[in-house]
């Protein structure tokens, strides 16, 4: 057994304990009241879901495990001569709560890369699909291609499967399905973009060292790539993502089914797909105004034409947060390092400027501040990742890393099939009629 799962089962054995007290001597508190508008309105607010993975404050941003963003950078090891940290350390912490030790982390990197070989059909698959077809259709379809391998639905399958034993054949799973996901990533990179030249993966390397090689683009790109997967990876549990992945898992589908469903929330451009609309948005600004940046002025006529047609903008605004997000930050300064003349930064710099008092002067966003799709198109763009219908599947591969450790704890702590109520409108009305 690895040290991750040991000390995993050992977490486990703790934590359940904690469980069945609030549950057995306190399931009764009351933590949340449900209103009319939090019953139509998407639930915002509705304290209903669980995790320990990661809790996001609305002023502070998003804690992974109680660490801030800038505090995992700091204190996760790191490959030798690099600013960024393993992912697999990361998946290490988001797993146990813990932060690992270098040969911890590393024993993690060698674990995924004995599992990282991907099955030939689904590299036939994706290239039997038409070639239009979305990069994130891709995706999600290769992921749930290999249901076949699960030794989850295996297990349940054959009676092999209880309550307490359940989360370790979703370990399996979620470790396979993960070391898999940055050459499927890049493998439909590849094909859609590059003319089906694929690259073979390097042994030797990390998850992120890996990815970078495997998409043909050179260092410092692995170091964009350990960020970006470790800045995307959770969010809490209510966003479309986590809560799909945790939902559909809670039907004990295996972590193939889950994660496709979650993958084909973050598909949808008020989520994950936002960060392409940014880059498209951007571009059409960019076009308009001859290549060069827009002046200031230019560019709020822009921000007010988009409002004023009734489309969103995109990279702003946020369900939970009330500031700007730490994850667009992070970006920034990275970008302030390494790219701070680039016109497509300063740009999107500029919008920053602009687009918080426009948004607050059209008054309908609660958030006017900028969210973490603002900012990651920008660095990609200048490492030579134009095909920005493709950063989704980015965002995909780090997602996930959060889900996915969500979902082997959901199994640990044994939670049960997700069926909320629903009402009629008629209750809704006879419900205000009482009040
Ligand atoms: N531009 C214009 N209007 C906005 C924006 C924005 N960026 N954000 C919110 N609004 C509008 C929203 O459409 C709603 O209008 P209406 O009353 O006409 O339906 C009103 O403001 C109130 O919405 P909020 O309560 O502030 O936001 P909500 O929680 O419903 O939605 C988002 C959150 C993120 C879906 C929304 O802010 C948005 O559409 N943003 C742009 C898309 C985006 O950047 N998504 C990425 C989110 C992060 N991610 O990676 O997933
Ligand atoms: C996310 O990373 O999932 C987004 O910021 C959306 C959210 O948290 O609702």
């Amino acid at each position: 057994m690895t040290t991750l799962k040991e000390v995993l089962a050992k977490k486990i054995e703790e934590h359940r304990k904690r469980t069945t007290k609030l549950l057995v001597e306190h399931g009764d508190v009351k933590i949340s009241e449900v209103t009319i508008a939090q019953a139509i309105g998407g639930m915002r607010g509705v304290k209903s879901l669980v995790t320990d993975i990661s809790y996001l404050d609305p002023y502070e941003g998003i804690r992974f495990r109680g660490y801030t963003i800038q505090e995992v950078m700091e204190k996760l090891p790191k490959p030798e001569g690099k600013d960024y940290p393993y992912v697999e350390g990361f998946l290490y912490l988001l797993l146990t709560g813990d932060i690992p030790t270098k040969e911890q982390a590393l024993e993690v990197v060698e674990d995924m890369r004995k599992r990282s070989q991907v099955p030939q059909y689904v590299f036939d698959m994706l290239r039997a699909l038409p070639r239009d077809s979305h990069p994130m259709a891709m995706f999600s379809a290769a992921i749930v291609s290999m249901q076949r391998e699960s030794v989850f639905a295996k297990a349940y399958s054959e009676g092999k499967f209880n309550k307490y034993n359940s989360w370790e054949y979703m370990y399996e799973d979620v470790l396979n399905l993960l070391a898999k996901l940055p050459q499927i990533g890049a493998f439909i990179y590849r094909l859609k973009y590059k003319g089906d030249t694929q690259i073979d993966p390097d042994p030797n390397l990390d998850f992120g060292g890996n990815f970078a090689r495997m998409m043909g683009i050179d260092p410092p790109y692995d170091e964009v790539a350990r960020m970006y997967f470790i800045l995307h990876s959770d969010h809490e549990s209510g966003n479309v993502s986590a809560h799909t992945t945790h939902l559909v898992a809670s039907a004990l589908s295996d972590a193939y089914y889950s994660l496709a469903a979650g993958i084909n929330g973050l598909a949808g451009p008020l989520h994950g797909l936002a960060n392409q609309e940014v880059l498209a948005w951007i571009q059409k600004f960019m076009e308009k105004f001859g290549g060069g940046v827009p002046t200031e002025e230019q560019l709020k006529q822009a921000v007010w034409d988009t409002l004023n047609s009734g489309q969103v903008i995109p990279g702003y605004g946020h369900a939970v947060l009330r500031k700007t997000d730490p994850r667009y930050t992070a970006q920034r300064e990275y970008c302030l390092k390494y790219l701070p003349d680039y016109p497509l930064f300063q740009l999107v710099s500029k919008l920053y400027d602009v687009v918080p008092d426009i948004l607050k002067q059209h008054g309908k966003a609660k958030n006017p501040w900028p969210n973490v799709d603002a900012q990651s198109g920008v660095i990609q763009w200048y490492y030579g990742l134009t095909e920005y219908d493709f950063y989704t599947v980015l965002f995909g591969i780090g997602r996930a890393l959060g889900v996915l450790s969500n979902i082997t704890w959901d199994r640990a702590l044994g939670y049960p099939i997700e069926r909320p109520k629903s009402v009629t409108t008629d209750m809704l009305e006879e419900f205000a009629k009482q009040a």
